[in-house]
């Protein structure tokens, strides 16, 4: 598997799939989620509340991804997962391991050579940087997947430093 980091938006990355950061209800949000929605379009809101109906009424659980259209964005698939909510007290990596494993196994699923993905939870849901791209990074590593490229689509210059001492290191 081939790791790269990019500086830019993910809603411009042309990969088979894009993991949105998503919340529990699917209908959308702030950051990432709030820009795929945007340029993605309706098509992949319609296709989260189909899923919300028939397979999660209750929300998807942290942790899981779930794929859907990625409507007008230039990939095949949105992939998306609930990340953690960041605490002080409570040790959550394992959950946010998980969504990068979840995402990885569903883009097998899919038959997606290349996925693009943000820093889940390091946003609205307050992880810190450089821990979030450890677990990211370490997580990617070590799970078996058929995708070949995965490529980490970083806001700011100091995601991608984040990113880039977590990949060297
Ligand atoms: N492309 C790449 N990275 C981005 C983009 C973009 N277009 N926009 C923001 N980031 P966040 P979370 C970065 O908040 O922490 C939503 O309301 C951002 O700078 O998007 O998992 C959801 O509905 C940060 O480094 O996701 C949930 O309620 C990283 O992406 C909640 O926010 C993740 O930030 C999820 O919060």
């Amino acid at each position: 598997m081939q790791i790269t980091l990019v500086r830019g938006d993910i809603t411009e990355q042309h990969v088979d799939a894009v993991v949105n950061a998503a919340n529990s209800s699917l209908l959308g949000g702030g950051g990432v989620d709030g820009a795929i929605h945007r340029r993605g379009g309706k098509a992949i809101l319609d296709e989260c509340r189909r899923l919300r109906a028939s397979h999660y009424g209750g929300g998807l659980p942290t942790g899981r991804a779930v794929a859907t259209t990625a409507g007008e964005l230039p990939a095949r698939w949105v992939i998306h997962t609930v990340g953690p909510v960041y605490s002080g007290s409570a040790d959550r990596s394992d959950q946010l391991a998980s969504c990068y494993r979840e995402s990885l196994r569903v883009a097998d699923e899919l038959g997606a050579a290349s996925v693009a993905f943000p820093a889940v939870s390091a946003g609205i849901y307050g992880w810190p940087m450089d821990d979030a791209a450890r677990i990211a990074v370490g997580t990617v590593r070590s799970t078996p997947t058929r995708v070949g490229d995965v490529r980490f689509v970083l806001f700011t210059g100091d995601a991608l430093a984040a990113f880039e001492k977590a990949l060297g290191g």
